[in-house]
């Protein structure tokens, strides 16, 4: 069967030596546009280990990127306490009611991982909202719109005991969250992502709800692989799942992915929509950053069958 992803021919489209400043890693990138420009912001990692988030622009969002030299939110400020160990796997999202880009990512520290927020108008400089989901909570996407007023965003807690589902919850101001429900379950048994889930880039509207993009995990001999998946969520009460794919869409194969510092992963956290076109941006091996693109049609049609 021909696979519903294709890969862009230019993958790794950026990796560690593009980087203007010495890189150990590139990785889990957030994907929008701004003036022009397809925008990543990516998770650095530098040769101490420890990760900040930088911005590239590029015209075609393939090639001629242009990395800012300085990071968008850099880890260890003293002021920013929850992320002295990282600022890690950035989500973008514009909120057009806003008129920002919000920024959901992973604030690391001696706590834990826990969920932070910020934002920014023009991608130079960000300004941080804070914490809104305490330790161990990560893979948090904002939807792009207010459901019957409030804001909504995806989230992923440890439960303990290795349950680790996708939830959601509710904000009338973007820094209170509540409502929490769970949308997605990780799977049962030996299904792919029996180990854990979480959401990977935020939301799309398409004709029959939210699509998301998320992860899965199933350990093979004591390894992880994290897969691709996708579903489908109701358009106004986005914690109903309309559809789901039985079984992963995208996996490790290609060199960059199957080799690298964590092999077996690739990690969807950039989603754009160009044309009849899904541009899924996504971190390979946790080493470089990488584009594959589908018919949206085709994603579709298989989390919500006709
Ligand atoms: C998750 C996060 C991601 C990483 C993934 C795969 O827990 O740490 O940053 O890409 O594991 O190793």
């Amino acid at each position: 069967m021909k696979p519903i992803f294709q890969r862009s021919p230019h993958n790794p489209i950026l990796a560690a030596r593009d980087m203007p400043f010495p890189a150990a890693a590139v990785l889990n990138p957030g994907a929008t546009e701004h003036e022009g420009d397809v925008v990543l912001v990516l998770r650095v990692e530098d040769h101490a280990g420890f990760s900040s988030i930088y911005v590239a622009r590029s015209k075609d969002g393939v090639t001629g990127w242009r990395i800012q030299p300085e990071p968008l939110l850099r880890h260890g400020e003293p002021r920013w306490r929850y992320e002295m160990y990282g600022c890690e796997d950035p989500r973008v999202v514009y909120l057009s009611e806003q008129g920002y880009w919000y920024i959901t990512y992973t604030g690391y520290s001696s706590s834990g991982a826990a969920v932070a927020l910020a934002r920014t108008k023009d991608f130079v400089e960000a300004e941080r909202v804070g914490l809104i989901f305490s330790p161990n909570n990560k893979d948090s996407a904002l939807f792009p719109k207010r459901f019957n007023g409030r804001w909504a965003v995806l989230h992923r807690p440890d439960a303990g005991g290795g349950i680790e589902d996708i939830w959601i919850a509710y904000s009338p101001d973007l820094i209170h969250w509540g409502e929490p429900r769970c949308v997605l379950r990780e799977g049962y048994g030996p299904a792919w992502d029996a180990v854990k889930v979480g959401a990977g880039p935020p939301p799309v509207l398409t004709e029959f709800g939210w699509l998301l993009i998320y992860h899965g995990v199933k350990a093979y001999g004591g390894e992880l692989l994290y897969r691709a998946g996708a579903a489908v969520l109701d358009e106004i009460e986005p914690h109903e799942v309309i559809g789901r794919t039985s079984g992963w869409l995208f996996q490790a194969e290609e060199i960059y992915e199957v080799s690298g510092l964590v092999p077996g992963v690739v990690f969807p956290t950039g989603m754009l929509i160009r044309g009849d076109e899904l541009w899924m941006y996504y971190g390979a091996a946790d080493t470089c950053v990488c584009l594959a693109t589908a018919k949206l049609k085709d994603v579709l049609e298989v989390v919500v069958p006709q």
